[in-house]
């Protein structure tokens, strides 16, 4: 990878797309409370309608992940073209096996064969609202896991697990994909079935192409360098997708570059060295956010705007000093070429470019002046706020 041109920087900037969670517009909180506000969507229709003004102001988010069931509608061709309609068309679909209490013990590694079973349909089901949407990822992300030594056999979850993931393959179209996420703790505390990249890899090989491994940035022990992961994965040609995030403890689900802004720079490093930036490469840029307390759409207007700014800042990473640098050992050298890229201002490069598009510069002065927060406030009266626990 050579030094990019500031024109080749330019459109790497401009055609950058981050996909967007529905979720993250719904309420959201802890286990010590769950937080409402006004205006808060009430049906995916609604949450859409809010993701739709992230795209019109960034102009770099024009695809949003659902969440089955808490997105559950009667007409997925309706509400496809809903998202149509506001520029925007529906991204990754989630399966969710973390509400019910059938899959206390398990849902696809669980030694019953009825409960698998049941898992199982809930991905088929999945798979039938891609159809529906014209989706391509199913991302699946299993709470299963142990609390204590004994409690099951470690190796046995893992060989049900596999013939689990083998039903669901094998019910993919050819342009599905699958998106395993890994998370090293919570809901389990002793073992997660799925508790590293490793062993999400070691199941996407068994599967197939179609199958790729999701990186929640906000699910790794902590001091886990997780931009050695990226690399890897892509050394291998396996990294389906992110879930972009922030953390300073656990999975605290934080806006994206807020707890860490180095970490999102060194990751998208590792992205841009590979030339994996384009959608060509295959991995999707995804959200997977909880705005507990603050401003639910002008959050994931600052959070696309942060993996924006640490991607210019990768792209003007000197990749041909640095290489020089670390053919010659010069260890600082090599280092002061990543930190004069990472110490760069790249807002005003950013703001050219949103202007070049049409947009203004600085997508949350624009949102702020629609008046959009204070129409939906009264407008959203009555009804059941979505979110966690609604
Ligand atoms: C699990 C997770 C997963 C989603 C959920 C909303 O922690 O990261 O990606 O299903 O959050
Ligand atoms: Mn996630």
């Amino acid at each position: 990878m050579s030094t990019p041109s500031d024109a080749d920087v330019r459109t790497a900037l401009s055609g950058q797309t981050i996909e967007l969670p529905s979720w993250a517009f719904g309420n959201s909180g802890t286990r010590f409370k769950v937080f409402s506000t006004p205006g808060v969507p009430r049906d995916p229709y609604e949450k859409i309608a809010d993701a739709a003004q992230v795209n019109r102001y960034t102009g770099a988010a024009p695809r949003v992940s659902l969440h089955i069931p808490w997105d559950l509608v009667d007409d997925y061709d309706a509400l496809a073209a809903h998202a149509r309609e506001l520029g925007v068309t529906i991204g990754a679909i989630n399966s969710n096996l973390f509400q019910e209490d059938v899959y206390k013990l398990g849902s696809l590694t669980h030694a019953d064969p009825a409960v698998r079973a049941k898992a199982v349909q809930h991905h088929k089901d999945c798979i039938d609202v891609m159809r529906a949407t014209g989706s391509t990822d199913l991302k699946i992300w299993l709470p299963d896991g142990l609390n204590y030594p004994g409690q099951d056999d470690i190796r046995a979850r893992q060989d049900r697990l596999a013939e689990s993931l083998a039903e669901i393959y094998a019910a993919l179209e050819p342009e599905h994909r699958i998106l395993l996420e890994y998370k090293f703790f919570e809901p389990a505390f002793y073992t997660m079935d799925i508790p590293d990249w490793g062993t999400s890899l070691v199941h996407c090989l068994a599967l197939g192409d179609q199958a790729t491994v999701v990186l929640d940035t906000g699910h790794h022990a902590p001091g886990t360098n997780i931009e050695f992961i990226v690399a890897q994965l892509l050394r291998v040609g396996r990294l389906g997708a992110f879930d972009f995030n922030s953390r300073f403890y656990a999975d605290d689900d934080l806006m994206v570059g807020a707890a860490d802004p180095f970490q999102l720079f060194r990751i998208m490093n590792e992205i841009v060295a590979a030339d994996a930036l384009s959608a060509s490469s295959g991995v999707n840029f995804m959200l997977d956010q909880c705005h507990n307390i603050e401003p639910k759409i002008r959050g994931q207007i600052r959070s696309v705007m942060n993996v924006q700014e640490a991607t210019a800042k990768a792209l003007l990473v000197d990749r041909d000093a640095l290489a020089a640098a670390q053919r010659d050992g010069d260890v600082l050298g090599a280092h002061g070429v990543l930190m004069d890229a990472y110490n760069t201002d790249v807002r005003p490069l950013l703001a050219q470019v949103r202007e070049s598009k049409g947009l203004d510069g600085d997508p949350v002065d624009a949102f702020l002046a629609s008046g959009y927060p204070e129409k939906v406030a009264d407008e959203r009266v009555g009804g059941t706020q979505a979110g966690w626990g609604a």
